[in-house]
């Protein structure tokens, strides 16, 4: 991590927005972030009325910390908003979703079409007796059933809980049963890099873990193989259940503080926390972001790449680009299938304007090479967006002129499922980007620096540089930045509502940090400049090809193998993925376990993205007095520093015994 410190602190490129963005951009007039401050929750009630509401809200804000409510007394309907409202227009024949399945199938499914299928399932549900405020569990592949499906939730006012289907049966049992679903959706397959994940055969493993709570499973038949024959009393097939359903369902009023989804996150203690999220602010905030920072317009074909398994597909490709009645494209599988040049064709094929993914994926991109994209047509792109992790510049700057041919700004977005929405972005015909920087807050938005000790310490920016450090300290020189934690200081729209069930641990885990402010978990820096620098987390948690996972999760799964005595996990720096999951493990006496075993048991645990790069046996592991385990020093031992600070050990001997052995393994 210190080391991409100092890579991005070398950053000083500038990339204004050309004067040709600029004049069509949706936003282009500065002047936006001083109304905005003036008075953030009169903004946001401004930017809420590009909704349609069913009964409007007597109360912008309602705050008694750390519970926040929008919009109060409002009444809407989400799925109303995302797709009837385009339905009966003149977007009614305009693609909605414009799908490729993995072996090359294509789905384009109008406004008009998209209402007729989200109200069958709508429909279907109701016929499981599914009412509002139940929680379905949603564990489907990428095909177009899956944003459908969320959709019948809110149209029905049942809260939907999306699983990503790469969790295992244990995680998938864990989800269900935390959010007490009544039904779960699945699929009976679906594909991945030309191997079929067998999703029916998780969910039933994971009924037979013990899912009281579900009444039905109702099954699509994706891979049509003939074992997705239905074995288990429960459950029901998509043919049976949705296909003859009638395509009226009238949508539910919704107060705009009724819950529209739970999804599931990774928490330091390794029990995931169910992100609580409500209607009317969560949806005006997914709406506005996304016209702001993707510069979303009526014409454009736009592409995020992420799974709706989560948030960024919750967000970025169904809530808000349909809320604005875009044409989203969505595509099953992995980028490499068939070949490497499978997001580039996809680019080609459907014209695609605005191109949103991830870091790791660009950095695998550029290890296999500029021949992919450039032998593709990708000059219907006029904007690219990154998200997930921190960008490191040599990828942004790839990824400006590889893919964006130095036209298209990039917009690197940083934000969170707690979150709910984009927090800290560039206006994209607005804002002068700087390779691995998100740049400022939007618009409504208040973040801050704090130090370790919970000062502020956000540099208040002048015309001459810094005046003063927001606590009235001296402020620093210019040219220097300032770094430390970040904080969200005033509440906002999409922010979540807590974690579901667990009022204790919302408090605890976002709100005792900081005596006044919400705390990410993000460590930043802010230049003279006024500029966010996200450095990655403060916490447990890990960021492996952009995907959270506690070192606590893995370190249970690993303890829960029977050779296992005791486990360590860190994340450590990778070139492709951002970070890897290191393992150290002490095995008990006598017990033997091969490292592929142990491999192999934290997949069948909690998922295949949870699998340790790589496992190291050790007879012991550094620990403090208190018996801590000094994870500081792991990351060195893995990542081949010096290592740091000793003196806490209860042992030095043990950590440097460690570093020698690992190293001569390592060779
Ligand atoms: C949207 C999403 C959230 C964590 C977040 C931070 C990291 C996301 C980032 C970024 C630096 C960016 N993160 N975007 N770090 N720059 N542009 O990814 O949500 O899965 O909840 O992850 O991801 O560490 O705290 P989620």
């Amino acid at each position: 991590m210190s080391e991409t410190i100092e890579t991005l602190l070398d950053e000083s490129r500038l990339f204004p927005p050309s004067d040709e963005f600029r004049a069509q951009a949706n936003l282009n007039d500065p002047e936006i972030y001083a109304r905005a401050a003036a008075d953030p929750v009169a903004f946001w009630e401004e930017q809420a009325k590009d909704l349609d509401w069913f009964e409007p809200w007597h109360t912008a804000l309602e705050w008694h910390r750390p519970f926040a409510k929008w919009f109060v007394g409002g009444k809407l309907n989400a799925c109303y908003n995302c797709v009837d409202r385009h339905a009966a227009g003149p977007r009614a024949d305009k693609i909605a979703i414009l799908w490729e399945g993995e072996p090359g199938e294509v789905r384009k499914i109008t406004y008009r079409e998209l209402k007729d299928e989200v109200c069958r399932i709508a429909n279907a549900l109701t016929s499981l007796g599914v009412k509002k405020g139940d929680r379905v569990c949603i564990y489907l592949p990428m095909v177009p059933e899956l944003a459908m499906t969320m959709l019948a939730c809110a149209r029905i006012g049942a809260a939907h809980s999306v699983v990503f289907g790469g969790f295992s049966a244990d995680s998938l049992a864990e989800r269900t049963n935390d959010a007490q679903a009544k039904v779960i959706v699945t699929a009976d397959g679906g594909y991945r890099r030309g191997n079929v994940v067998p999703l029916l055969k998780i969910t039933e493993d994971a009924l037979s873990l013990g899912c009281a709570s579900v009444e039905t499973v109702l099954v699509l038949n994706r891979i049509g193989t003939p074992s997705s024959e239905p074995r288990n009393p429960k459950f029901r097939s998509w043919g049976d259940l949705v296909l003859h359903q009638s395509t009226d369902c009238p949508c539910e009023p919704m107060d705009s503080e009724d819950l529209l989804f739970i999804l599931y996150t990774s928490g330091s203690t390794g029990k995931p926390k169910g992100i609580v999220h409500t209607t009317g602010g969560y949806l005006t905030q997914a709406a506005v972001t996304s016209k702001w920072v993707f510069d979303l317009k009526e014409n454009d074909v736009y592409f995020c790449t992420a799974d709706c398994g989560w948030v960024t597909g919750h967000s970025y490709i169904v809530y808000g680009p349909m809320a604005n009645g875009a044409t989203c494209v969505m595509y099953e599988g992995a980028p490499d299938s068939p070949d490497k040049d499978r997001f580039w064709r996809i680019i080609e094929r459907y014209g695609v304007t605005i191109l949103y993914t991830a870091p790791t994926a660009i950095r695998a991109f550029m290890k296999w090479g500029s021949e992919y994209p450039d032998g593709c047509d990708l000059s219907s792109l006029r904007l690219l967006g990154s998200v997930g992790e921190p960008i490191n510049p040599e990828a942004w700057i790839w990824y400006h002129e590889v893919i964006g041919k130095k036209r298209c700004p990039v917009v690197d977005t940083w934000w969170q499922t707690e979150t709910g929405s984009i927090m800290i972005a560039p206006l994209p015909g607005i804002t002068a980007t700087k390779p691995g920087s998100a740049t400022q807050p939007l618009p409504g938005i208040v973040a801050a620096v704090m130090s370790e000790d919970g000062r502020d310490i956000t540099p208040v920016h002048g015309a001459l540089g810094y005046l003063a450090c927001a606590d009235g300290r001296d402020a620093p020189a210019k040219g220097a930045e300032v770094g430390g934690i970040l904080a969200i200081t005033h509440p906002w729209p999409g922010m979540t509502r807590g974690i579901y069930g667990d009022p204790d641990r919302f408090q605890k885990v976002y709100w005792d940090k900081f005596p006044n402010h919400y705390f990410p978990g993000d460590g930043t820096k802010v230049d003279e400049d006024g500029y966010f620098w996200l450095l990655g987390r403060v916490d447990d948690i890990m960021l492996v090809a952009g995907h959270n996972i506690s070192t606590m999760e893995v370190e249970s799964a690993l303890v829960d193998h029977h050779a296992v005595a005791e486990a360590a996990v860190i994340g450590k720096t990778h070139e492709l993925k951002g970070q890897a999951i290191s393992a150290f493990v002490i095995l008990r006496t006598g017990a033997s376990a091969t490292v592929d075993e142990l491999k192999a048991h934290v997949a069948q645990k909690i998922g295949a993205l949870a699998r340790p790069d790589d496992i190291f046996l050790c007879a012991d592991l550094p620990k403090t007095r208190s018996g801590k385990i000094m994870r500081r020093l792991l990351r060195d031992v893995a990542e081949g520093r010096a290592l740091g600070d000793t003196t806490t050990l209860a042992d030095p001997t043990i950590v440097r015994a460690l570093k020698d052995q690992y190293e001569d393994k390592e060779g």
